[in-house]
Parts: C-alpha cells; sequence; structure tokens
C-alpha cells in the first residue's frame, strides 16, 4: 500500500523519529531523554493493559523520521533547533510481576537523567508509570508543580488493595514532599472518581479546570494557575484527548481535548516556567482505529520534544 511516509522515504526505526539510541543514561548527553516503560504497578484485573504502547508510538513516528529537519508547522521549525540534542533510551525491563522492582527502574532512569541536567519524557504503559517518575524528580532538590491532563482525577486511595495503580496517580503525587502544586486539566464524563475524592483533592488545593470548561473559553486559566519560573513535571493520560482523535484509550469519553488544546496548554507552561519531566501514557494499541491515535500521540510527542527543545 502506498503511504505519505514511504513517499517521504521513511523506513523502520528501532527509535522514536530514528532518534540517536542512548544506551547508558550514566552519560547520556542531551536535552530531552525519551524511554519507555511497558508498565509499572498493574491491577490484577487487567495487567500490563498498555504495555504496547511505546513500540506504537516509536512506530508512528517513524513516517517522520526521514524528514526530521523539516518544518514542523505546530513548532514554527524543526523539531529541534540548531544544537540541542534529543535521545530515545529504549524500553526499561519492566514485568507484571514486580511492581516494586518496576517502581525502581523508572525512578533510578529519571535520577540519572536528571542528574546529566537532561529532561525525562516517558511513555507509558498505564497511567501509574508516573508515580516513580514524579517521586524522583524530588532529586533537583526544587519543589514541584504537576500540571496532570486527563479524562480522570486519579484521587482514588487504593483500588483492589493497591495504593501505587493508574486510579491513585495524583493521590500519591499529593503526598510527596516536594510536590507543591497540583492543577488537573480535561475531566469529564463519569470515571473513577467518588464524591470524597474529589472532596479531599480540593481540601489539598487541586485546583481543577474541567474540559467542559476549556471547551468554551480555551486553557488559558490553567496556564495563568502555573506560577511563573515554577518547575513542572507535565503528566499527560492521552484520554484526556477527545476520542474523536484519540481512540485508543481503555475507556472512551466523550467532549475531551483538542490537539491543539493540549499543544497550547504545554507551549504556554515552557513559555512561563518549565517543564521539567514529562510523561504519556494510557495508549492502547488494539484499541486504535486505523492507526488515527498512534499518528495523533506521535505528532504531539514531536510537539513536546520540540517545545521542551526550545525552553530557557
Ligand atoms: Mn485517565
Amino acid at each position: 500500500m502506498a503511504t505519505l511516509a514511504a513517499m517521504f522515504g521513511a523506513g523502520r526505526v528501532a527509535t522514536f523519529l530514528g532518534l540517536p539510541r542512548c544506551d547508558d543514561l550514566g552519560a547520556v548527553e542531551a536535552k530531552v531523554v525519551i524511554f519507555g516503560a511497558a508498565g509499572c504497578t498493574p491491577y490484577s484485573s487487567v495487567g500490563f493493559y498498555c504495555a504496547g504502547g511505546p513500540e506504537a508510538i516509536r512506530a508512528a513516528g517513524a513516517a517522520y523520521g526521514a524528514n526530521l529537519t523539516h518544518v514542523d508547522f505546530d513548532l514554527g521549525g524543526p523539531m529541534l533547533p540548531e544544537g540541542v540534542r534529543a535521545v530515545d533510551a529504549g524500553d526499561l525491563p519492566v514485568v507484571e510481576r514486580d511492581a516494586e522492582g518496576n517502581r525502581a527502574l523508572i525512578a533510578a532512569a529519571v535520577e540519572r537523567i536528571v542528574a546529566r541536567g537532561a529532561v525525562p519524557v516517558l511513555l507509558g504503559g498505564d497511567d501509574s508509570v508516573p508515580i516513580p517518575m514524579v517521586q524522583a524528580l524530588a532529586a533537583s532538590g526544587r519543589k514541584l508543580t504537576v500540571l496532570q491532563i486527563d479524562a480522570h482525577i486519579d484521587w482514588r486511595d487504593e483500588v483492589e488493595g493497591e495504593r501505587w495503580g493508574l486510579s491513585s496517580t495524583m493521590r500519591r503525587a499529593s503526598e510527596m514532599a516536594h510536590v507543591e502544586r497540583i492543577i488537573q486539566v480535561g475531566q469529564r464524563g463519569i470515571g473513577s472518581a467518588r464524591v470524597s475524592d474529589l472532596r479531599d483533592a480540593t481540601e489539598w488545593g487541586v485546583e481543577f479546570v474541567p474540559a467542559g470548561e476549556v471547551a468554551r473559553a480555551g486553557v488559558w486559566r490553567a496556564v495563568d494557575l502555573i506560577p511563573e519560573g515554577a518547575d513542572v513535571v507535565i503528566c499527560l493520560d492521552v484520554d484526556a484527548l477527545d476520542p474523536a482523535v484519540m481512540p485508543a484509550v481503555i475507556g472512551r469519553t466523550a467532549g475531551g481535548l483538542s490537539y491543539w488544546q493540549v499543544m497550547e496548554l504545554v507551549g504556554a507552561v515552557a513559555e512561563k516556567a518549565r517543564i521539567v519531566g514529562f510523561d504519556m501514557v494510557e495508549f492502547m494499541p488494539e484499541r486504535d482505529i486505523d492507526g488515527l491515535g498512534a499518528m495523533v500521540a506521535a505528532q504531539l510527542l514531536v510537539g513536546v520534544v520540540g517545545v521542551i527543545a526550545r525552553q530557557g
């Protein structure tokens, strides 16, 4: 079958966009380090249901690989400005039966990347993957603002007796001493949250910008809530996006964000503050439709890497 990628000269690539592969995080020289984790702390009912996420997003990115120096009009120039390096460190050897070991692997990788002065960009895997990343960002010694973009608030204390799973991500983050602020954007419909979970989050001080508000008024109140100069970790659950463009999620919910609303938010954060970590989670290949979601995820990832590559 003829594809646009073939016309552009794209072939198979082992890394995202064919970026240089990094095998030693302890010696990495780059501004951005992409790496994957098939999962972290699974619920026994569903296991590593997003295991193929990193591979599917890399495969979709291959279409752009041959043209990495071309203009990306979402960024106003090539993804990487002159002299800026981004690398792909591959996937961590996580396994379903060892959640504690997985958390240690992810945390150690983030600590190594931060120690080298680079920004970690983590591809999941389900939404339990960011917990050890947010935790490990304490190594920088600075207070953190968490910007979660997600259809769900993830404030359950436990599910199936598991406290480190994907529905508890923001509650666990709220318990970390270095997390001083949480802003959550994109929530909508009926999800895992109970009335008491929302109350706990609000009492903690979370600022919510629901998807309905984003649809009416854009992302700008969320941007205003980010303090000037803050260190921000952005936790993107792809189910924040509307299922019309991102069908590859376990629970599709109408009324989600557009590609541009997510890009505007990420770009605006980098302008007034500093993105110190990013994750993209919950991409579920078997739910995708004709590669649409993977294309959107890959394009969004190009945009995010480009934004981080340009920040001061
Ligand atoms: Mn979600």
